[in-house]
């Protein structure tokens, strides 16, 4: 029963326990449980609860940084199997993802950058902790139809309103398609902002993006 591995794989993360989330993990695939259903009902819900925790005071920094190795340890069994369910075959566009600068939270955007890959878009991730100008000159270099970035923090939100702004003075603009998402985000800060395209999970990333190259999602 798949909510059986969902709330076996949320409590493997908010016990910190890393091995048994790759247990559990490698259980529900070999058991035909959808991968993007676990990393919803199960990676995120038991991240989502430990960030509720941190927020109240019930937990601190090392057991977040414990939660986030044990989604990271689920995340690096289910990608195998992620990437075969794909399409391989037609290359639907190029994305380069980034976190922005001073945020280092990359699990969501990784597991968005594995989405898109397996959707069958060419990905260049950069990493996190990226300066506008950084992701600028990687989308030049790799002529992306896409910038995809990333933030969870409240404090690194404006960094996107200055990349698009950067895209403006390199009279750029026009070339690239601005895709962006995390938790602090919303449609109406991206669209405040400026870009072309906001998505609450990976999932609706991929359409996103989809729509973005004019491909029917
Ligand atoms: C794990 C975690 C950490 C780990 C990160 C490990 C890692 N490698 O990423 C560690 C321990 C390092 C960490 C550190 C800190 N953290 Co932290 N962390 C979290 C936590 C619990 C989970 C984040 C996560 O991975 N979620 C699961 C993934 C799957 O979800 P997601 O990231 O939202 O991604 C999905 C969507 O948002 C979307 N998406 C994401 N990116 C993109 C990109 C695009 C283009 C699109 C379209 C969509 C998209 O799709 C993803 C998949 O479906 C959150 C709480 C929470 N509920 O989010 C706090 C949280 C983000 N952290 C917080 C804080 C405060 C910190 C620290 C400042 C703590 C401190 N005192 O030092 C530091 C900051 C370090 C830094 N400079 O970045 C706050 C942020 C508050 C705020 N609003 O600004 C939160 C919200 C906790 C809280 N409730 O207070 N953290």
């Amino acid at each position: 029963m798949s909510q059986t591995h969902f709330d076996a794989l949320r409590d493997a993360i908010t016990s910190l326990n890393a091995a048994t989330a790759s247990e559990v993990a490698t259980k529900a695939i070999e058991e035909g449980i959808e991968p993007v259903d676990l990393i919803t009902n199960g990676i995120r819900c038991g991240l989502d609860i430990m960030g509720e925790k941190f927020s109240n005071g019930d937990c601190f920094l090392p057991e977040l940084m414990l939660a986030g190795r044990a989604a990271d340890s689920a995340v690096s069994i289910i990608e195998p199997a992620l990437l075969a369910s794909g399409n391989d075959e037609e290359k639907l566009g190029k994305v380069v993802i980034a976190t922005v600068k001073d945020d280092l939270h990359d699990i969501g955007k990784n597991i968005v950058a594995l989405m898109l890959r397996s959707a069958g878009f060419d990905v260049v991730d950069l990493g996190c902790d990226k300066s506008k100008e950084e992701i600028f000159a990687a989308a030049e270099e790799h002529n992306a139809d896409i910038v995809g970035l990333s933030t969870l923090m409240t404090t690194c939100m404006a960094v996107i309103p200055e990349f698009i702004q950067l895209l403006n003075d390199k009279g750029v603009r026009g070339n690239y398609k601005v895709l962006v998402g995390g938790a602090p985000l919303n449609p109406k800060f991206a669209e405040d902002a400026g870009c072309d395209g906001y998505a609450a999970d990976a999932s609706k990333c991929v359409d996103m993006a989809k729509q973005l190259m004019g491909i029917a999602a």
